[in-house]
């Protein structure tokens, strides 16, 4: 019985101390030796046959084997979950130093940027933003803004027909013309937004672009409202020192009108290659507005009167950013996009 002790000891020993032995192979082997009806429960069981001398000396050896098998087989599963876990953690090895990925984080187009720039100064001096739609009533787009038909400014501003009445719109001033007839004054509006022209792109004309239209409409104002709400817009715009500039123009809708320049923000109007050698750029045209244009509109002449003025964006944002060509804007090459 001792020599069957002794057995199921080295056997039991040796099984959990092989490094092939798993979990599975341990809870077999507890089975197999420890288990109700393992070999050492039968050799425990067989005691009744052992002289009353022997039995506690085999009682205490069976004990003994037990403990120890119970105690290395605890041992051994320790050690597995350890070196499971190891395992486990080498394979999921995450290496914080390592540089992360650079998200590519957007940004405003240019036109947008200057567009909103342009928003924001006008808003500073109490204008709203008034919006309307990009295909227009050949009305609100000529007729009401003095052009009438076999006009001339409609060959200079020819623009793409859906029918004979409808259009789209080749300024944004129907917007204004739309303002005006659903709203008394006072008016203080811009109207920024796309425009077509029937132009064939180059790099200063394109089919497409934008706008920015003002209105101011009320009891007594004058050029001189213009002329000092223009010079902020142009100090804010461009810098501090800079000044601007009218010439005698001529618009349809406006009476008189003019054409305003600023002084040249590089050289300060010296001349230079960005002024042409002028040291004046044009930036827009203005003027008072028609008094026609405000009878179409339901305004009173006698009553009321106004200023309005327009300016292209793109030609904004060029001269700003000095960009020799319009088409950047709109071919959407990140190489150019990204610099803004
Ligand atoms: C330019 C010139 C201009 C206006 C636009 C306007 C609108 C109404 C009545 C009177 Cl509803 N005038 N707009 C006036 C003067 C000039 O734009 O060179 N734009 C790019």
């Amino acid at each position: 019985m001792k020599d069957t002790l002794n057995r199921i000891k080295e056997e039991a020993l040796s099984i959990i101390a092989s490094p092939d032995t798993d979990d599975a192979a341990l809870e077999a082997l507890r089975i197999k030796y420890l288990g109700k009806k393992g070999e050492l429960t039968a050799v425990l069981r067989g005691m009744g046959q052992l002289s009353p001398e022997e039995r506690p000396i085999v009682g205490q050896m069976a004990n003994e084997v037990r403990a120890e098998i119970e105690s290395a087989l605890t041992e051994k599963k320790t050690a597995l979950a350890a070196s499971a876990l190891d395992a486990q953690l080498l394979s999921e090895k995450l290496d914080v130093t390592v540089p992360g990925k650079k998200e590519k984080v957007g940004h405003r187009h240019p036109l947008t940027l200057v567009q909103r720039d342009m928003e924001e100064i006008f808003i500073g001096m109490g204008f709203s933003i008034a919006e309307g739609p990009e295909v227009e009533y050949d009305y609100y787009n000529f007729q009401a803004l003095n052009i009438p038909e076999n006009h001339p400014a409609r060959d200079t501003q020819d623009t793409f027909y859906i029918t004979d009445k409808i259009l789209l719109r080749s300024q944004t001033s129907p917007v204004q013309a739309r303002v005006m007839e659903a709203q008394k004054p006072p008016i203080r509006i811009i109207s920024p937004g796309r425009v077509y022209r029937s132009d064939a792109m180059d790099a200063t004309h394109s089919p497409l672009f934008h706008q920015m239209e003002g209105l101011v409409v009320d009891k007594g104002i004058t050029m001189g409202d213009l002329k000092g709400m223009l010079e902020t817009f142009a100090k804010t715009e461009f810098g501090e020192d800079t000044r601007i500039r009218f010439r005698p123009h001529h618009f349809p809708f406006t009476e008189p009108s003019a054409e305003v320049d600023i002084s040249c923000f590089m050289c300060g109007g010296k001349g230079c290659r960005l002024c042409k050698g002028e040291g004046w750029i044009e930036i827009l045209g203005a003027g008072m507005v028609h008094p026609n244009v405000l009878r179409n509109c339901g305004i009173d002449p006698e009553e009321y009167s106004g200023f309005a003025f327009g300016m292209g964006v793109e030609r904004i944002a060029m001269l700003k950013y000095h960009i020799d060509d319009i088409r950047h804007f709109y071919e959407n090459d990140v190489r150019f996009i990204e610099q803004f």
